[in-house]
């Protein structure tokens, strides 16, 4: 570590390293602060608040909603600030909605880059209640020459050395999109303190960083913008020297409810031979609808019955229920699912190589041992 500059103590940090093998308590650290979706929650049309994934860089913040307002701010007409009791004055309305984690699926790249360790879990959906974005942008009047819309979360930390508030940023088309929500209730309550309260963005079909979470401040820029979370994490890399690519919309996905019983340390299955229904959940970006399931007993695969995309704006961005028919035989079995969306995307059955280990929509695959 470097004494050089005293104001910033994390400068110096060695650069992580791939890994495969044991978790660092590093790792260990994060998955105790950051849970996952228990999978037997793919149940639930409506993941229920508190079995929500959840996913946060920085510390909560203690926030009070009565003091709480948004800065716009940059190239507008009114800079100004437009407090949380106006902001639930204007028109709202709720969206059921999908939310992956972009790292969602790292811990079955080989070998993964350690930060937050997620397996197959990293989702949920939930309905948020809020007012579009663009009802907020019209009252701050945007200038001709507006390019980006920046939202700043009152999260403050370091991250490869940089010290920043969360911040992600939106094309100004993207941004005016009327399911782009500025939301202040969750599945018909207040925002949990985790989940951004008082007040958070939520973007539909982007993963779940999109999502600006303690909302505070709102900037509309004439050029791209360039915080940490944008262009410093966050892109489609092959390798440390990549430029890479922004990662923006979710890609095409399905998991099942695990079936049967868990043992407590392996969570390995079993289940009783005989007729099984296998239930899960399939979902991909930008509001795609999935067209097809597979279900495969031992890699042999065979169609499952998937629900139709929602045509209700209620339901557009969340994710469908399938399932399918099992006739369970004594033995070990190995059960995976695999969705292919409207545009023709279909998951990989190998994971495709990322730097951190974002986007990885390989195919779900549970053992089971049944008896
Ligand atoms: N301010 C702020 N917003 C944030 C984050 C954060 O750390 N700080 N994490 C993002 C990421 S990476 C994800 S996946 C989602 C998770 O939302 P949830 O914790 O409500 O499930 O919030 C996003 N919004
Ligand atoms: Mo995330």
């Amino acid at each position: 570590m470097s004494a050089a500059n005293p104001s910033n103590p994390f400068t110096g940090q060695t650069p992580r390293q791939h890994r495969s093998g044991d978790f660092t308590p590093e790792e260990v650290g994060l998955a105790g602060r950051n849970s996952g979706l228990m999978l037997e929650g793919l149940r639930y049309d409506v993941t229920p608040a508190g079995m929500h994934y959840l996913l946060s860089h920085f510390d909560v913040p203690y926030a009070d909603a009565a003091g709480w307002g948004v800065e716009l701010a940059g190239t507008v007409q009114n800079p100004r600030r437009i407090s949380l009791t106006e902001i639930q004055g204007l028109p709202s309305h709720t969206l059921r909605v999908t939310m992956e984690c972009a790292g969602n699926g790292r811990i079955h790249m080989t070998p993964r880059f350690p930060t937050q360790p997620w397996g197959y879990e990293a989702v949920s959906t939930a309905e948020w209640t809020g007012t579009p974005l663009s009802h907020v942008l019209d009252a701050a009047g945007l200038q001709a020459s507006a390019k980006e819309v920046a939202f700043l979360g009152a999260d403050r930390g370091f991250d490869k050395g940089i010290e920043h508030n969360f911040g992600r940023s939106l094309t100004v088309a993207e941004a005016r999109r009327d399911d782009v929500l500025l939301v202040w209730a969750m599945n018909g309550a207040p925002l949990l303190p985790q989940h951004g309260f008082p007040l958070r963005l939520i973007v539909p079909g982007w993963f779940g960083m999109a999502s600006v979470k303690w909302l505070e401040r709102i900037e509309v820029l004439d050029e791209p913008f360039t915080g940490f979370q944008q262009v410093g994490t966050y892109r489609y890399r092959s390798g440390p020297g990549d430029a890479g690519q922004p990662v923006t919309h979710m890609r095409v996905q399905s998991l099942m409810a695990p079936p049967g019983i868990p043992d407590w340390y392996t969570r390995r299955r079993l289940v009783e031979r005989g007729p099984v229904t296998i239930m899960g959940r399939a979902w991909s970006g930008a509001g795609v609808p999935v067209v097809k399931v597979e279900f495969a007993v031992n890699a042999v695969w065979q169609p499952a019955t998937l629900e139709p995309a929602a045509a209700l704006e209620l339901g557009r961005f969340a994710w469908q229920r399938w399932q399918a028919s099992w006739a369970a035989e004594t033995g070990e079995h190995v059960l995976t699912c695999r969705a292919t969306d409207a545009k023709g995307e279909i998951q990989p059955i190998e994971p495709r190589w990322d730097n951190a280990g974002f986007g990885n929509n390989v195919v779900h695959r549970v053992a089971v041992t049944v008896r």
